[in-house]
């Protein structure tokens, strides 16, 4: 293909997708997290991407089509656990809640609560259902439900590199996906936390939790939620230097790079056996208090077996 060509819509392989025509690109950023950086050159080549997260009813349909279980609906293995509470070892997924003031945000433990019961298909517990979110992402997958979904799909995950350059919409070394604005003109891009988190969510972009998809503007490849909304996975293994891992492109810029170590653990914390990959995006829980990460560059490492009801996916065909 080629490059800067982009073919017409019908040749797209899937429904929902867009080509993005690859290149070279600045990734990462100097001006918020040191895990961001160094800003490197980084080439890509073109690829298809999901404009949009996987859906509930998307996900409903991989289900249906293959009785898929979820790793949130699966027993955990105590051994895995050394030092958890074993009543807490029955399947379920990790929960926000909101606190009633200010709390330390040193701990999450703060406001993510391990409820028995939530998975994708009751995303608040038992009592809950996303039957009437189909239009929303999908959310509780952990990294192998996202693998299981792109698999049966025919598509793959994208790395980390090829989903900052979709992101960027083609801009180069802009802070958000849409410029250097936050809200332009007083526009709300995207649906993140506005307000003090994790206790007072000022819900100036009209959504508490998440939103359906395509409810803000795309960015300059047509792809929507590239910020905000829920975290995507990436098949990147995480690294808290990703310059040393694939050097920092001064003297040329490294292709397609994929990060493969497992130095990805986070030693000294509970789960320090367990490998983290990179999601990237941010979600509606992130705010500029606590995490200011609805931006391309932004990067969070986040073992392989943990759900969230803040985190989903979407797919690419190289
Ligand atoms: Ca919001
Ligand atoms: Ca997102
Ligand atoms: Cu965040």
């Amino acid at each position: 293909m080629t490059e800067g060509v982009i073919p017409a819509a019908q040749s797209a392989p899937a429904r929902n997708m867009a080509w993005v025509p690859g290149g070279t690109f600045l990734m990462g950023s100097e001006d918020f997290y040191p895990e961001e950086r160094p800003v490197r050159r980084i080439a890509v080549d073109g690829f298809w991407i999901d404009q949009h997260p996987v859906t509930v009813a998307e996900f409903r349909r991989f289900v249906k089509a293959t009785g898929y279980r979820t790793v949130a609906e699966r027993p955990l293995n105590p051994a895995d656990y050394p030092d958890a509470d074993p009543a807490l070892l029955v399947p379920g997924s990790l929960v926000f809640r909101k606190t009633h003031g200010p709390v330390n945000l040193d701990d999450y433990d703060n406001w993510w609560e391990y409820l028995p019961g939530a998975y994708w298909q009751h995303p608040e517990g038992p009592a809950s259902n996303a039957g009437g979110r189909e239009r929303h992402p999908v959310t509780h997958v952990a990294y192998e439900d996202a693998e299981a979904y792109a698999a049966w799909a025919g598509k793959q995950l994208p790395t980390e590199a090829e989903w900052e350059f979709a992101a960027r919409g083609g801009l180069e070394s802009k802070a958000f996906a849409w410029g250097d604005e936050f809200a332009p003109k007083g526009r709300m891009m995207a649906n993140t936390w506005q307000g003090e988190f994790p206790w007072q969510n000022l819900n100036l972009d009209g959504y508490e939790g998440t939103s359906p998809v395509k409810s803000f503007p795309p960015n300059g490849y047509g792809l929507y939620e590239m910020a905000g909304n829920v975290w995507e996975w990436t098949s990147d293994y995480f690294t808290p230097n990703p310059g040393e891992a694939i050097g920092d492109g001064t003297c040329c810029a490294p292709s397609n790079p994929r990060i493969t170590s497992d130095d990805s653990y986070a030693v000294g914390q509970p789960s320090e056996h367990i490998p983290r990959r990179v999601l990237k995006g941010a979600s509606h829980l992130c705010a500029p208090n606590y995490c200011l990460r609805y931006r391309p560059a932004a990067r969070q490492g986040q073992m392989i077996e943990t759900s969230m009801a803040h985190l989903g996916f979407r797919c690419i065909i190289r």
